[in-house]
């Protein structure tokens, strides 16, 4: 389903990541990935995990250092010669306002957790958009805490309604060039990022009694949701956040 595209991953820490299951679904349909990490000490991890892939290009990318996305996005256009999508998994808080109330969301936490999680969203679209010369299509991940309050995911709320709005914007902008946006909201996954967070393991047991599905959702559905909107499949869908929980964002009480 893939054969002949390109794609770029933002976001592998390891083999639990969302982004990982994401290359996974899309690999296996033949595309060519490249794989972006960010600090030294998530090389490795991304090396290892990529080797068994065809051709992959793995380089450094810390979207706080423009200049390091700059470069990244220079190796890919020189590497791939053109970019058909991407995907963003990057998000980040600091770990002190993931509890307690929002209320208490410091200028810097506010200020760090909009900038890595929502702006890296539109810095990656305007330099991948002229590397989408036959069109493309980019994909980034959000979560239900973006529309309701979701207890103690606070500023990551604020930053994922940021996020999907820029959704919106940017499909509309990048319309034109047949470029689509779109996020999908999954469900909470036992991921690194998750791993922080106080009550996960009860927040799990929550969705599966509550979802109509009555289960967690796996990070390889979401995956294979990505895969669904970078391909051909998915060609008039843009703008939008596909739920990918189970169900669970569609019940009341
Ligand atoms: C971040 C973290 C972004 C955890 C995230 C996230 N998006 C979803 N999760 C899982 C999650 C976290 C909380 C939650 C529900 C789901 C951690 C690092 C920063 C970025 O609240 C109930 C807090």
């Amino acid at each position: 389903m893939l054969e002949n595209k390109n794609g770029m991953i933002f976001g592998v820490a390891n083999k639990r990541s969302i982004a990982w299951a994401c290359a996974e679904a899309c690999a296996e349909q033949g595309a060519r990935l490249a794989f972006t990490y960010q600090g030294e000490r998530l090389k490795e991890n991304v090396e290892k995990l990529t080797a068994d892939l065809q051709s992959a290009v793995v380089v450094p990318c810390d979207v706080t250092n423009q200049q390091e996305v700059d470069t990244a996005f220079e190796t890919v256009g020189r590497e791939f010669g053109k970019l058909d999508f991407l995907i963003h998994s990057i998000a980040f808080a600091p770990k002190e306002a993931l509890e307690g109330e929002f209320l208490t969301t410091s200028r810097d936490a506010f200020r760090t957790a909009l900038e890595i999680s929502a702006f890296s969203l539109t810095q990656l679209a305007f330099a991948a958009a002229p590397l989408m010369k036959d069109g493309g299509s980019i994909v980034t991940m959000s979560y239900y805490g973006s529309e309701k309050v979701v207890q103690n995911y606070n500023v990551m709320g604020v930053a994922k309604a940021a996020l999907e709005s820029s959704v919106r914007y940017l499909a509309a902008d990048l319309g034109k060039q047949n470029i689509r946006v779109n996020a999908i909201s999954a469900g909470p996954i036992n991921t690194l990022s998750a791993r922080g967070v106080k009550n996960m393991g009860a927040m799990l047991k929550h969705i599966a009694e509550k979802s109509p599905l009555q289960r967690n959702v796996e990070a390889r559905e979401v995956g294979n949701t990505a895969l669904f909107l970078v391909s051909d499949l998915s060609s008039a869908i843009t703008g939008e956040t596909i739920y990918v929980d189970c169900g669970y964002n569609i019940m009341g009480i």
